[in-house]
């Protein structure tokens, strides 16, 4: 049973600045698409520059108050916990997994298990600053030295349409923390979850001007990422937004976090069991619909194996069900919007043209909507495959020894996730730890990090700075350190 979709059951756009809700003023004429049908949804408004401008000195006001930054950590992680008990009451889930599955895509089991993070997330922020995380004692040469971390100012948090749910509170809840008063900006595709979030955070109230949001797209979001009251930039996006945003920052050293795309490698080691090597394969072809930054980019296999595997792949994709997002059965829905879906068919045709067979067998779904069925490449030169094209499409290259299988793996410019597959763990994780990337699974394909402390690292064109539960609030602050100090020249020494 597919539930209905029409405007009334997205949240209306709007924004909140300076603890005002309000509607964003500008028409791009432009629309949010339901992914399925290809039907207009909502218009996206996008705010003015004088809304901007409001949300920008409200933030800064919030900063030079002092008041979230000085509120003791104890304090702010009540406030945190309380944020995540009133996202726990069931109608936020149900509202933001509705919306993204719509907007997005991705399949409603997916979506529903991501909104009922979010008050996990809150309450590991809370652990985190509770816990004493950004203060610290040290010893020094007359007795202890304080060691904090502040925020360094107003936060920028700018979130792309894929997992917007869990970008977005990742973002929100580090920043929060951390004690720096913030703006987001969701994506103009996918906003309607940091709209609902935005509702549960306003209702639990925090001092004046500490959380906004802001509705628009990239002209908003270059409207702040160039002023100069923002002193710290959390980014989540493409290569192209996030080289604007680093270099807005250059100048003024505004500390960002980008974290780009990937082109991830799945590497089959000569003794890996194909049957789960093809199951890891199908998942990174389909979970969150191959619209991920940890989505399969190139399959990298032994030459007297790659048969066997693509016959145990394409096994496999012809049974998953490619279909309504909404539709509880459905194991892959469609891409975001019309301009995605355009382009990851003429990467297919480009790879094509190059001498690549697309291989697939997933039934394609008969609704008007952007349905592209998972699909492997064979027998593309592996110097065009080396940019990320964020969908169901992967490449399948062979090797002869492990170093030509090595070499394959770090041949590109991007370095975020890694998949290993092999039988004897010490030898997988031998071959993983010369990964250059951000983190390497191994034997394992999931949507979720690999440990509760484990950074998500980003490499080379993949982006700058870790995320993490620990290293996403650290981010959004400086060190500072007060001791007292030796009256000499060389401080004792
Ligand atoms: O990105 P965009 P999209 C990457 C992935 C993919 C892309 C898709 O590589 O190609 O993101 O997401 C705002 N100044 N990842 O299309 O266009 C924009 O309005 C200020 C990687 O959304 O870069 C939106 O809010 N803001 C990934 C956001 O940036 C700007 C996970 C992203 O938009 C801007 C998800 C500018 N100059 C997607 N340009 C990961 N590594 O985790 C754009 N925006």
């Amino acid at each position: 049973m597919i539930a209905p979709v029409d405007t009334q059951t997205l949240p209306a756009l709007e924004n909140l600045i300076d603890e005002q809700f309000t509607t964003p003023e500008l028409d791009r004429h432009n629309h949010i698409f339901n992914a399925n049908t290809d039907e207009p949804l909502q218009a996206q408004f996008s705010c003015s520059p004088a809304q901007i401008e409001r949300a920008l000195t409200a933030a800064d006001n919030a900063y030079q108050s002092g008041e979230w930054e000085n509120t003791p950590a104890a304090e702010r992680a009540d406030v945190l916990e309380k944020i995540a008990d009133e996202l726990q009451q069931t109608d936020y889930a149900e509202r933001i997994s509705h919306a993204d599955a719509v907007t997005t895509g991705a399949i409603i089991r997916t979506t529903r298990k991501m909104a009922q993070l979010v008050p996990l997330v809150f309450r590991q922020a809370a652990h985190f600053i509770r816990a004493g995380g950004l203060e610290q004692r040290l010893p020094g040469p007359r007795g202890d030295v304080e060691y904090f971390r502040r925020p360094w100012g107003p936060a920028l948090l700018i979130s792309p349409w894929n997992g917007p749910t869990a970008i977005g509170s990742h973002k929100i809840a580090s920043a929060l923390a951390a004690g720096a008063p913030c703006i987001m900006k969701p994506s103009e595709w996918a906003p309607h979850s940091a709209i609902i979030m935005a509702q549960a955070i306003h209702k639990v109230g925090l001092p004046k001007g500490t959380f906004q949001l802001t509705c628009g797209n990239r002209t908003i979001g270059s409207q702040m990422v160039e002023d100069d009251r923002i002193k710290a930039i959390s980014f989540t996006g493409g290569l192209a937004g996030g080289r604007a945003v680093a270099r807005a920052c250059a100048d003024r050293f505004v500390p960002t976090q980008l974290e780009l795309g990937g082109n991830n490698q799945l590497v089959v080691l000569e003794d890996a069991d194909l049957d789960k090597a093809a199951e890891g394969i199908a998942y990174g072809l389909t979970n969150l619909n191959a619209q991920w930054c940890r989505a399969l980019g190139r399959v990298i296999v032994h030459e007297s194996m790659k048969q066997t595997l693509l016959d145990k792949c394409l096994e496999r994709l012809a049974g998953i069900r490619l279909g309504h997002s909404l539709d509880e059965a459905s194991d892959m829905g469609p891409m975001v919007h019309r301009g995605q879906y355009d382009l990851v068919l003429s990467e297919i045709e480009r790879l094509k043209s190059k001498g690549g067979i697309p291989l697939s067998s997933t039934p394609l779904s008969d609704l008007p909507g952007y349905f592209i069925a998972p699909t492997l490449l064979d027998g593309c030169s592996p110097a065009d495959t080396r940019e990320e094209i964020f969908g169901p499409v992967a490449s399948i290259h062979t090797y002869r020894t492990e170093a030509e299988a090595l070499a394959l793996a770090n041949g590109t410019a991007l370095g975020l996730a890694g998949y290993v597959y092999g039988e004897d763990e010490a030898r997988a994780f031998a071959f993983a730890r010369q990964m250059r990337t951000g983190g390497v699974k191994i034997n394992g394909y999931s949507l979720l990090s690999l440990g509760h402390n484990a950074p998500r690292g980003a490499w080379g064109l993949s982006g700058i700075g870790e995320e993490g539960h620990t290293q996403s609030i650290e981010f959004f602050t400086g060190a500072r350190v007060v001791g007292v100090s030796p009256q000499d020249a060389l401080g004792g020494y």
